[in-house]
């Protein structure tokens, strides 16, 4: 048995918080960096970040891996050949087969494995049980589609030293694969996009048999700082042995009964300048280099799923949650990789000037960036987008890994939250205070003081003492309750859960085979293994409402410590030579074990009772490819303080394109106390995040949006009402996302990727297709904002219809008091809004909409602005057959008219209609706003509308231009279905 050491230093840091409730809460101190490995501290990492300097700084370096002769073959979309490795220090060489996939997608897929050789040379140094091959599973939990071949793909040239395949769309994609060193070259339209292995830096360290040597002296955690210097001098083939063995980190041992293992390779992007990608980093939304330099990182960007204390900012450190899915841009181009591997990973990123050809792009050396990607184990599987639109690679990457689920219409509404409300009286209390000052809400949240002693599935029998009461009385208004559930498992008696779990063997194993333990919330617990079957089998017999009583069709979950942390364990996660399911090493599947508890909780609540199908609600803290599909995320333990407010914008900008949109950050900043400006101010924001919760750590004083006092409870009342009136707009927009992977909040190089100025630009935003472009005020004492405008297109002021003086590629200033959100509205959009403020989402099921044209600035095409609203019963899977409204609003370019019809060509008639879609052929169009309406409408009083064979009059009134603002014409009691064919005739 793992037996829990003294704790660590971090558990007593938990423990003195603990025991300090009730003391004021001091200003946060930033996150022991020294608690989480730097690349030096990591073997594997150093070991290949050696290599690369290694070969860098010699021009004579070549490549020790080439594929060897006669051994490829090319059919149906497949080439398969073996690399030898030869191997300095022996002269042996190691076969390593590599599959080549051609997609019909367009997306191309490298997989390099490594052929188990005779008897010994894998077998495990201790006697252990894990599994002795590379972790080949990632792909069954993260792909599930877009695997067909291309059939057409076909050999466009061939010779003894290279072969190269024509395929995708048309066959302009291209991989020329070179035998000698192995390297690729991913072409479109003939030029170079990415390259592998140009740089020489792949590298698999082969498994090989434990010799035993006598021990070099090694230091713990910085046994290769000095000899990092010997060995950019040296023969790689004096490599540092020392942590291949064993690695010592903060007081743990890992035995790593495989030795070394690590697969690396650069990946160069020819021509780009900016990445994006691989969240979650408190960093840039254009990724930064990580070799040193002004401005740049030291360390590389890290992604090793960890429970991060007081994070830092600006820093390449690793988080909560990883999504190795990189994306590169210029103007008018992009491409990308997903790196599919679920070991420790780390990615250096440098820049630099292509000095062969300087004066290509028209006399402009063209900047290339490299990676170079280091996983600890597993295979080297790496997917190709050769796009070449930004949207192009989200549409991809969501087709292998899955898009965005639909979520429960209320999940975007506002989610109040903290650590902790006390009791089902305080819950109660707040719902009436939240209805008495008027704040819409959707959700309130119960973090883990509810539970009888942490004990999950459990209540506190002195505080809650009436949970389905408290959970009516929010049902009464439409609202919510969400509870959390943590992976680990209180290890008491009496506690049937646990006793459970033992008896049927469900829980994650040590290195030997028996079940581990460590600490977490409740002391002592096990932790169960959600990549078996039968442990998410018995998970979700947990959540059936007889058996976690109290629970009740208002109920979901909240999935928090899943990366997972273990306050005792090496960096407060697992030891990496534990074992899960199938015998394979913690090693090999860290980084998704956050998404196989998540998805075990979504699947648990999809079956909580026979008969009820409805889309399950579950926010994880950790992630991995793939968790799109079964909830959200936010981006953890922030801090009250306005840099927090300003970093939540490129993480959530970056979660977006990396095919994960349903992300927002804590509002208000989980530790500390906000003051009453920066807490407004993250109203404002977070009414911009997809994923919109206040939540607070349980030191920090209460901070519920009616507490804070005028001016500022009128400011927050207003933020949370634009966030309900918009929620249309919004739903929509998390319907694009599930459709086609498109981001819910858009970054300017996804809208306008022609624009090189705006690159870079992470701090304003297009909210779905709406021409909404919002940039929350970030900083104290800010009264006004610059705006990046990306075009030539109109903008106007949301709330005043103000014609914003904006020049393209310019910045222009908004004021922005206390009482404004920076939001302007783009010429030549449609949106819908429902404007009749009320207490929940739920309670505007039935109201009417209003529709807001944005008239563009020379608008005499046909289609002047346009727009779409989706709509279905926003709880249900009825809207996989058929059960939704999705129109699509056309404003021409003459004026004359705004039109409705299905957005999907679909013959609406035709729809056998269930009760939702009945119920909705009560709800209409109230409101039609015409914001820059021509000034010909002067005078009109009434428009002309026709529906469902009838033709009627609706006023209108229309307001002259003046003083800076549009004209702007309200058409008022259209009388139109929503679900309806029709055209306002103006
Ligand atoms: O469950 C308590 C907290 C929770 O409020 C927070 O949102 C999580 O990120 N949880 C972490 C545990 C530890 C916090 C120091």
């Amino acid at each position: 048995m793992h037996v829990a050491g003294p704790p660590s230093s971090r558990w007593a840091a938990y423990l003195g918080l603990l025991s300090a409730l009730s003391a004021a809460f001091a200003p946060a101190v930033a996150v022991k960096e020294h608690d989480f490995k730097k690349c030096h501290q990591s073997g594997f990492c150093q070991r290949n970040r050696a290599f690369a300097d290694h070969a860098l700084a010699s021009t004579a370096w070549e490549s020790p891996y080439t594929i060897a002769a006669e051994s490829g073959s090319f059919k149906d979309g497949q080439y398969q050949a073996v690399i030898l490795k030869t191997v300095s220090d022996s002269g042996e060489t190691v076969r390593l087969p590599i599959t080549v996939s051609f997609l019909e997608s367009g997306t191309a897929r490298v997989t390099v494995d490594e052929e188990k050789r005779q008897k010994g040379e894998i077998e495990l140094r201790h006697d252990s049980k894990a599994r002795k091959e590379r972790y080949n599973e990632a792909e069954q939990w993260a792909i599930v589609g877009g695997m067909t071949l291309d059939k057409a793909a076909k050999i466009g040239y061939e010779d003894k030293t290279q072969i190269t395949v024509k395929y995708g769309p048309s066959s302009k994609f291209e991989a020329t694969i070179k035998l000698s060193p192995f390297s690729i070259d991913f072409k479109r339209d003939g030029s170079s996009q990415i390259k592998f292995n140009d740089q020489g830096l792949l590298n698999v360290e082969h498994w090989r048999p434990k010799i035993e040597k006598p021990e070099p002296e090694k230091t713990e955690g910085e046994s290769t700082e000095e000899n990092k210097a010997e060995e950019t001098k040296e023969e790689p083939k004096d490599e540092d042995e020392s942590t291949w063995w064993d690695e010592t980190f903060g007081g743990n041992t890992d035995t790593k009964p495989r030795g070394p293992e690590s697969v690396a390779l650069d990946i160069s992007f020819v021509g780009y300048e900016h990445v994006y990608g691989i969240p979650s980093h408190a960093s840039s939304l254009s990724l930064k280099q990580t070799r040193g330099g002004d401005g740049n990182y030291q360390e590389p960007y890290r992604m090793y799923n960890a429970d991060v204390f007081e994070y830092i900012l600006d820093s390449p450190m690793t988080l909560y949650g990883s999504i190795p899915f990189m994306q590169a841009h210029r103007k008018d181009s992009s491409v990308g990789v997903f790196w599919l591997n679920a070991a420790e990973t780390w990615v250096d990123i440098t820049k630099g000037k292509d000095a062969k050809n300087p004066l290509s792009l028209g006399g402009k050396a063209k900047t290339n960036t490299h990676t170079h990607w280091i996983s600890e184990s597993g295979l080297l599987d790496v997917f190709v987008f050769l796009g070449p639109t930004p949207k192009d690679l989200t549409a991809k990457y969501g087709e292998l890994t899955g898009t965005t689920a639909m979520p429960q219409e209320f999940s975007l509404g506002y989610h109040q939250c903290r650590w902790n409300y006390v009791s089902d009286d305080d819950v109660k209390d707040v719902d009436r205070k939240m209805d008495k000052f008027k704040m819409p809400y959707d959700v309130i949240w119960l973090d883990i003081e509810y539970t009888d002693e942490k004990k999950y599935f459990t209540w506190d029998k002195h505080t809650f003492t009436d949970p389905i009461g408290m959970g009516k009385q929010l049902d009464s208004h439409g609202r919510k309750l969400v509870t959390i559930i943590d992976p680990h498992i209180k290890n008491v008696d009496n506690y049937p859960v646990v006793a459970e779990m033992k008896s049927k063997d469900l829980g994650v194993k040590n290195k030997e085979g028996n079940l581990f333990e460590g600490w977490c919330w409740p002391g002592s617990s096990h932790w169960i293994d959600a990549f078996s079957p039968a442990s998410r089998e018995w998970w979700s017999s947990l959540f059936k409402y007889d058996t976690f009583k109290g629970t009740m069709e208002n109920t979901w979950i909240w999935n928090d410590m899943n990366e997972p942390s273990v306050f005792n364990g090496p960096e407060t996660t697992m030891p990496k030579d534990n074992l899960h399911d199938g015998n394979w090493e913690h090693r090999d599947v860290h980084n998704l074990n956050g998404m196989t508890f998540q998805n075990a909780t979504y699947h648990a609540l999809i079956t909580r009772k026979p008969g009820e199908l409805r889309r399950p609600f579950v926010l994880t803290r950790s992630f991995f490819a793939g968790s799109q599909r079964v909830g959200a995320m936010w981006t953890g333990d922030n801090q009250a303080a306005w840099d927090h407010l300003q970093a939540s914008i490129p993480m959530i900008l970056s979660q977006g394109i990396a095919g994960f949109p349903f992300s927002g950050a804590d509002v208000g900043g989980f530790f500390g106390n906000p003051d009453k400006d920066l807490l407004t101010r993250w109203y404002q924001a977070g009414a911009f995040y997809p994923f919109f919760r206040g939540h607070a750590h349980i030191d920090a004083r209460r901070r519920e949006p009616y507490l804070i006092g005028e001016p500022y409870t009128t400011i927050i009342g207003a933020a949370l009402r634009l966030r309900y009136s918009l929620l249309p707009s919004w739903y929509t927009a998390f319907r694009h996302a599930h459709l086609d992977g498109t981001p819910v909040v858009k970054p300017m190089f996804y809208t306008h990727p022609s624009e090189e100025a705006g690159l870079a630009i992470d701090d304003q935003f297009f909210v779905g297709n709406t021409g909404l472009l919002a940039k929350p005020v970030t900083e104290k004492d800010q009264v006004s904002v610059d705006v990046w405008i990306p075009d030539a297109e109109v903008y106007y002021d949301y709330f005043t219809y103000a014609v914003v003086p904006t020049r393209k590629g310019e910045r222009v200033a908004l004021e922005a008091p206390m009482e404004k959100i920076p939001l302007l509205m783009r010429g030549g959009h449609v949106f819908a809004r429902r404007d009749v403020p009320r207490r929940s989402s739920a309670l505007m099921r039935w109201d009417d909409y209003t529709l807001v044209v944005t008239v563009p600035r020379d608008g005499k095409a046909a289609v002047a602005a346009e727009g779409d609203l989706y709509v279905d019963d926003g709880d249900s899977f009825d809207f996989q057959d058929g059960q939704y409204i999705h129109r699509r609003f056309v404003f021409d370019g003459a004026a004359k008219s705004l039109t409705s019809v299905d957005a999907e060509g679909r013959d609406t008639a035709a729809i056998k209609e269930g009760e939702w879609m009945q119920r909705m052929r009560a709800v209409g169009v109230d409101k039609i706003v015409v914001v820059g309406a021509p000034a010909s409408w002067a005078g009109k009083k009434s428009v002309t509308v026709e529906s469902e064979g009838k033709t009627w009059e609706a006023r209108v009134e229309f307001t002259p231009a003046a003083q800076g603002r549009a004209a702007f014409a309200v058409v008022k009691k259209v009388g139109v279905r929503i679900g309806a064919d029709w055209r306002v005739g103006f």
